[in-house]
């Protein structure tokens, strides 16, 4: 914790403090598999820590509800800046405090209760807000999902022109949470053209990767990019809502007033300086890793007879079936003697999986947090084997100590950063 705000801490609340101390353990002496999980920078923390945090600031930049704005008008133009010559977007609304507001916010701003929108399948790689039935968007909206195709486990572009020409949705969302494979953002465009539906492209996983130009962009083709800043763009927790300069005005009415109150000050701070770290040369150079990890730690499994759910990656995660290895093996308990042994991971369903989501048959690995460790490809091939040993091992207490005592000392070799 930034030193001086973590003495303070330590003597006002000993009993907090001591729960975040084991935090920051847990997080320096475990292996961070979680694809949607990262370790940011002292900086975007130390500015998240601020005194931002004191001050209400209801409206945007030059029009707020509040006095005393200055410095919060002068701090959100920088991450609106920022964000804009990052991503060559005409416009940005940095407020949205997480991806399932900004969703809401975009959905709030085109369409009506009932209306239709096509979307992927949280089954298949989706979201909850993309329409899950409890979650508020599969509650307010008919929802026609699309899946990826038996044969190849990827999204087949004929198949979602099928059904948007036969249901006519009057928005497209593409972007996915558990999918690892490249997203065709320009021909979900034309086929919303085709179907006079507006496209909203869900980029919160993959935002990093298309900053520096490994994934293609979804702002030249979508009509509202939403994206989190937490994952692979390696920010504070929030969202962020793209669009061009005519629904400007739309989308930031959705945000503030229609879905949101006084935006979280001292997490535009943070946003900003991450979006500054971004726009860094290095920042290429570090997303270039992660996909680079992906690939390596994918080859270690499948060498051990995993499969990987389409065969491989393009991104930064995948989709671990565990069948081939374990065929008893849930996701669930996996996911919990991994765990065990210092190995984080989300259980995960695999496409068309038989068992329940709160089971599943596979698990979901990404190389963000390990990247930002340090880790290259070597240390991929150990993870791989960590996990592998790890599996194997079972209940065994005397195997998992020792697999446990490996995780530890990688973690050791590669401390959280420090800067
Ligand atoms: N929960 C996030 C994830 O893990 O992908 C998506 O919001």
């Amino acid at each position: 914790m930034v030193a001086h705000l973590a003495r303070s801490l330590a003597e006002s609340d000993p009993e907090v403090m001591a729960i975040i101390v084991r935090e920051e353990e847990r997080q320096q002496n475990t292996l961070e598999l979680i694809a949607s999980e990262n370790h940011v920078s002292l900086a975007v923390r130390t500015a998240n820590a601020s005194v931002f945090t004191n001050k209400y600031a209801e409206g945007y930049p030059g029009k707020r509800y509040y006095g005393g704005c200055v410095n919060m008008d002068a701090i959100e133009n920088l991450a609106r800046e920022r964000a804009k010559k990052l991503f060559s977007a005409e416009h940005v609304n940095v407020q949205p405090h997480s991806g399932a507001q900004a969703n809401t916010a975009v959905y709030m701003a085109v369409l009506q209760p009932q209306d239709t929108v096509l979307s992927l399948d949280l089954a298949h790689g989706g979201h909850l807000t993309h329409g899950l039935k409890v979650n508020f968007s599969g509650t307010m909206y008919r929802i026609v999902p699309y899946g990826v195709e038996r044969d190849t486990e990827q999204v087949d572009m004929a198949n979602v022109r099928r059904l948007a020409l036969e249901h006519k949705p009057k928005l497209i969302i593409c972007g996915a949470s558990a999918y690892p494979r490249t997203i065709d953002f320009a021909a979900f465009a034309q086929i919303a053209k085709e179907c006079g539906a507006r496209l909203m492209a869900d980029i919160a996983h993959i935002a990093g990767l298309i900053v520096a130009g490994l994934h293609p962009s979804s702002i030249p083709h979508a009509d509202f990019t939403t994206t989190t800043t937490h994952k692979t763009l390696r920010g504070p927790r929030g969202g962020m809502i793209f669009c061009r300069a005519a629904d400007a005005a739309l989308i930031d009415k959705w945000i503030f007033p229609g879905t949101q109150g006084g935006p979280l000050m001292h997490t535009i701070a943070a946003k900003a300086v991450a979006l500054g770290e971004a726009l860094r040369p290095d920042f290429k150079q570090y997303q270039q890793q992660i996909v680079v990890n992906a690939r390596a730690l994918a080859e270690s499994l499948r060498s051990r007879g995993y499969r990987l759910v389409s065969g491989g990656t393009d991104n930064h995660l995948m989709l671990v079936d565990l069948r081939n290895v374990h065929p008893d093996l849930t996701g669930k308990q996996a996911e919990g003697w991994l765990e065990a042994a210092g190995v984080i991971v989300n259980k995960n369903m695999i496409p068309f999986d038989e068992r329940k989501p709160t089971q599943t048959s596979g698990l979901r690995l990404g190389t963000p947090a390990l990247t930002t460790r340090g880790m290259k490809e070597p240390e991929m091939v150990r993870v791989a084997d960590l996990l592998h040993r790890a599996l194997a091992a079972g209940d065994d207490e005397a195997v998992r100590a020792k697999v446990s005592g490996e995780v530890r000392e990688l973690c050791r070799q590669f401390p959280l950063p420090q800067a």
